[in-house]
């Protein structure tokens, strides 16, 4: 029998994207905080993450959907945080961004990873956003590590550049209307 799984080691050419809702801002710095200093910890420095800010978790999937497309990642991390409100409003977007990013990762083969947050209350998010229940950014950030590792072990897994050298910019025209935030 053999077993295969990932291990948190990313390919040394693999670039990440990270897009990240910018509703509920307070939280969701908090998880691109800790995103990025997982990537870093685990080797992927700056130079080989992009950030996309979204208006909110809504948007996350098309900016994911192209990323993913555009050949330049080896893997798209999603972060946003969807919080119930007084309404029916958040069940909507919660359902909306998890089915979008699935859709966006399976529609391109490059692992999209769900870093969104769906909480009932603040308090539920920002214990979630580094403080008591860890850090869900991180935890997404080496969920995407892992990914693209085990991928690179499945027969034809690999879809997003994982090697070789990078324009450093993804193609296209998101790559001129999205510059607004870059970590
Ligand atoms: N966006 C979020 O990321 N989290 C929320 O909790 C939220 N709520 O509750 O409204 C939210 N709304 C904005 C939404 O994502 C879109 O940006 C907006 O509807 C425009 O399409």
């Amino acid at each position: 029998m053999n077993t295969y799984q990932g291990k948190l080691i990313a390919p040394a050419g693999a670039r990440f994207a990270i897009v990240v809702g910018r509703f509920n801002e307070f939280v969701t710095s908090k998880l691109l905080g800790g995103a990025l200093d997982a990537l870093d910890r685990h080797h992927v420095d700056e130079a080989r993450v992009d950030v996309f800010w979204s208006p909110g978790s809504f948007e996350i999937p098309l900016v994911a959907q192209k990323l993913a497309a555009c050949g330049e990642y080896a893997a798209v991390i999603c972060l946003g945080a969807v919080i119930r409100g007084g309404t029916d409003h958040y069940q909507y977007i919660a359902a909306e961004v998890a089915k979008g990013v699935a859709m966006a990762s399976m529609s391109t083969g490059v692992p999209c990873i769900f870093g969104v947050l769906t909480c009932d209350t603040v308090e539920q998010a920002v214990d979630r956003a580094g403080a008591k229940s860890g850090n869900k950014g991180a935890d997404a950030a080496l969920s995407a590590i892992e990914m693209v590792n085990l991928l690179g072990q499945v027969p034809g897994g690999a879809s997003g550049r994982t090697s070789g050298k990078s324009s450093g910019k993804p193609s296209g025209k998101l790559s001129a209307k999205s510059s607004g935030k870059k970590t």
